[in-house]
């Protein structure tokens, strides 16, 4: 199909694409978008590097001997095949496995972004192909938003409510006067959208709330979170001690007489019991300013003022996910609801809470929810799904999750598509090992990450550029006709494709296919879309003509929980009181030690997943400028930034000269759980005793023959904890990794994440 003027959807923008002789040769930013994204030129050259996978290839010891050689995953070499040998390979070991240890033995929850395109959406067509065949093992939840997916519907709202009903930045512009922002506001996050991010809105509308006057409060540890406002503040709390700032800021209300009784007594319940845990009538400790001062490593007047200011202005406050993706992440969002509820300012115009200003692209856009084009993904009749934090360790083991006991299933065969685990998960020496227990693992991807190294039948996808199909995140300006640019490189497939000949093997490709190609299904897909949203849209003949449609704005100035705010009675919260619970009935009952019934501090050395922790410097892995996640991290953007080859980490000028570290030296980080190399960044714009280094550097074991191996690259997940935030949610803690640095000496090791594996011929 040919589409308008050929525009591609990225989750990090809209692009032209140029193409001469076959090849990519420009991405040109869409001529609306006045903040494009720089990540599409790694796209150009990237696409058809070496990293590329080109045709289907099995490792050299599972073709030979099977499951029985799974030590050899991440060491061997490679034999490529042609498709219908890798297909069929991969069809029987999915049919021996569901037959002989039943479909809870595959685990198909193969967390991951994969590409803009809806259609082509890797996990979606995975999923829609295991529900096939008898079901799999699915994830629950997300590394993004691990503790707040869980504990926000039981206090105020589901995160996607939160999330589409941001108040909208014009609302800020007009009637903010203080923005008080936890973890910043970095306008790198808000370069990507997932699903698409069509326009960018963030540091345009950043500007425009600064030159309206809005002051900007950064409470965290790194100042460069809030580059993109000049002027702003900077409170240099110590990371994963947001909690026991809130609590004093909280105090100070209290004792000021300036917490919000009209607000809280209409609007919340459980504020009494927090209260006396607050004020120290229930423990004896009073969590007052200089408690909390203390704890944060900052200065108790500056709690004080900070407090007075809030209560004193319009204020809002945003919070930033990293904060929840920390051991007891579930506090410092509880506490952050409990703090706005005590400022009354929840659902006034250019005040209250925020969850998620420029995290994304979208958030406070103020556009309606259109949810994009959604392939149906069946019924799943396994009903095992696991925390993504917990992985393949512990066949059978019990755990705790959201008031549940669960058991860990045994998980046999390990099918992923469109996500890369050797980036995402924690503690990737652990990961390894426990990678090596599945009988068989098969990765569909475009590139040889250390993912697809480390598989037994590497099945090599398209890129969005090489088919048709449609982007849009929910939330965004436009739905994106995505048409395609490129043939396929090397043999790529499409995903639908190669489950679609893993279905046929199956006997079950109609049930797959459903009988449609692929250009009635974008047409169907379209169609449902278009009759499901709530705003009008053009047809599809129509939107296929333009390349574009237009999600119109029709709530401008959307205010976050104003209705509820207005009558609490009748437009009550979907939480059991209708109203905000700062105390939880429910979670109390779950009587959990590390997570009870009210927001409260915990000291995250008491927590039982960093114990024997004692590196001296707290390492923080933020979201990366120059990709998205490890996307594109052989794209030349990525490249581009790195430090002798090695990904950049901030360290303090006198961290560094402790240790005789020096601008641009490759320095090794360490703990007991594993090292890495990374390129020293010397900045006074970081609290001292915090690093801070991006997540997305492929993995680049020095030795891949000995476990434990020196990455050479700088894999941030070397070193963080795999460790849920509570028995709550049981979320993601990567923010809460304790390491030690020095200045690096030996020889500098290659960096060979970017090549293939090694090829031999068939044994
Ligand atoms: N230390 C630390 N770790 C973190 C975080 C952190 O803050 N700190 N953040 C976490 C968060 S929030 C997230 S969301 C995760 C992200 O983790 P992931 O979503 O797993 O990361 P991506 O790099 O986006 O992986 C996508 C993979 O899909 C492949 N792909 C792209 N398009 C296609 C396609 O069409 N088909 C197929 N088959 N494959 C495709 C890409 O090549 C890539 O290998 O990381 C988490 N990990
Ligand atoms: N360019 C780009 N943008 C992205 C992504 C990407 O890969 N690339 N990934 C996207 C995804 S999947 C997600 S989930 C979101 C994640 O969005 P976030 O989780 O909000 O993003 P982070 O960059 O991890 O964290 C933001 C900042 O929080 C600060 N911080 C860390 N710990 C603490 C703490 O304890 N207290 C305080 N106050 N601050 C702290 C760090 O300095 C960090 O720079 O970003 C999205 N945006
Ligand atoms: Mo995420």
């Amino acid at each position: 199909m040919s589409g308008g003027d050929g525009f591609t959807a990225t989750h990090w923008g809209v692009y032209r694409p140029r193409v001469a002789d076959g090849r990519l040769t420009a991405l040109d930013p869409a001529p609306w978008d006045a903040a494009p994204s720089a990540i599409g030129r790694s796209v150009v050259d990237g696409i058809d590097a070496p990293a590329r996978i080109r045709r289907p290839a099995v490792r050299e010891g599972f073709l030979r001997h099977g499951p029985a050689s799974r030590d050899g995953r991440g060491r061997e070499p490679f034999v490529e095949l042609s498709w219908d040998e890798a297909l069929d390979l991969a069809a029987r070991e999915l049919d021996r496995v569901r037959r002989e240890h039943g479909n809870a033995a595959i685990f198909g929850g193969s967390y991951g972004w994969a590409s803009a395109g809806r259609f082509h959406h890797a996990q979606s067509q995975l999923h829609r192909f295991l529900n096939c065949i008898g079901g799999y093992t699915a994830h629950s939840d997300t590394y993004s938003l691990g503790a707040g997916r869980v504990l926000m519907p039981r206090i105020l709202a589901s995160m996607d409510d939160l999330m589409l009903s941001q108040t909208a930045w014009s609302s800020l512009e007009k009637h903010c006067e203080l923005f008080v922002a936890f973890g910043g506001l970095p306008a790198r996050n808000a370069q990507v959208g997932s699903g698409g991010a069509s326009d960018h809105l963030v540091k345009p509308a950043l500007g425009r709330l600064a030159a309206a006057g809005v002051r900007f409060v950064n409470v965290g540890p790194v100042r460069h979170d809030l580059d993109d406002v000049a002027g702003a503040e900077w409170i240099a709390i110590r990371p994963g001690t947001d909690t026991a700032f809130m609590l004093g800021l909280a105090h100070t209300l209290v004792t000021d007489g300036l917490a919000d009784g009209d607000f809280l007594a209409r609007c919340t319940v459980g504020y009494g019991e927090f209260r006396r845990y607050l004020t120290g009538e229930a423990d004896g400790v009073a969590k007052d300013a200089g408690w909390a001062a203390a704890i944060a490593g900052v200065a108790a007047e500056t709690i004080v003022t900070l407090a007075r200011r809030m209560a004193g202005n319009r204020t809002m406050m945003n919070l930033a996910w990293s904060l929840q993706r920390a051991v007891h992440g579930e506090q410092p969002f509880w506490m952050g609801v409990t703090l706005a509820a005590m400022l009354g300012q929840i659902g006034t115009p250019g005040g209250g809470l925020g969850v998620g200003y420029s995290v994304m692209n979208t958030m406070g856009s103020g556009r309606r929810r259109v949810t994009g084009p959604r392939l149906p993904q069946g019924r799943n009749p396994v009903d095992t799904a696991i925390p993504v934090a917990d992985m393949l360790l512990n066949p059978g083991a019990s755990y705790r999750y959201n008031g549940q006991t669960r058991r860990y299933p045994d998980i046999r065969l390990v099918h992923w598509a469109g996500g890369n685990a050797f980036h995402h998960h924690q503690d990737i020496n652990r990961l390894v090992r426990a990678w090596r227990r599945p009988e068989t693992v098969i990765v569909q991807d475009p590139f040889w990450t250390a993912q697809a190294k480390f598989a037994d039948i590497v099945l090599p996808a398209t890129t969005a550029l090489e088919r048709d199909d449609i982007g849009g995140a929910t939330g965004d300006r436009f739905l994106v006709w995505m048409a395609r640019a490129l043939d396929p490189v090397g043999e790529a497939r499409d995903d639908h494709a190669i489950l679609a000949g893993l279905a046929r093997r199956l006997g079950v490709e109609d049930a797959f296919t459903g009988g449609l190609t692929t250009e009635e299904w974008l047409e169907r897909l379209y169609e449902e879309c278009r009759f499901n949203a709530p705003v009008p849209l053009p047809d599809f003949r129509s939107f296929l003509a333009a390349g574009l449609a237009e999600i119109p704005l029709v709530e401008p100035e959307k205010i976050l929980l104003q209705a509820f705010r207005a009558d609490p009675d009748g437009s009550p919260l979907p939480t059991p009181s209708g109203r905000i619970e700062i105390g939880s009935a429910i979670i109390a009952g779950f009587g959990l030690p590390d997570c009870p019934g009210h927001p409260v501090w915990r000291d995250p050395a008491d927590h039982p997943g960093l114990a024997g922790d004692d590196g001296p410097l707290h390492l923080l892995s933020c979201q990366p400028a120059t990709r998205l996640h490890s996307q594109y991290d052989h794209g030349a953007v990525s490249r581009e930034s790195k430090i002798a080859g090695r990904e950049p980490i901030r360290i303090h000028p006198g961290d560094a000269a402790a240790r005789g570290i020096g601008d641009g030296d490759v320095v090794r980080v360490f703990n007991r759980r594993g090292a890495f190399l990374a390129g020293a960044v010397l900045t006074d714009g970081i609290r001292p005793g915090v690093l801070q280094i991006a997540t997305g550097a492929w993995y680049d074991p020095v030795d891949p023959a000995t476990d434990g191996s020196l990455d050479a690259h700088g894999n941030p997940n070397m070193v963080t904890p795999d460790t849920g935030t509570s028995a709550l949610a049981q979320g993601c803690s990567a923010q809460s990794a304790l390491v030690e640095v020095e200045r690096f000496t030996a020889p500098l090791p290659p960096i060979r994440a970017f090549q293939p594996p090694r090829f031999v011929g068939r044994p």
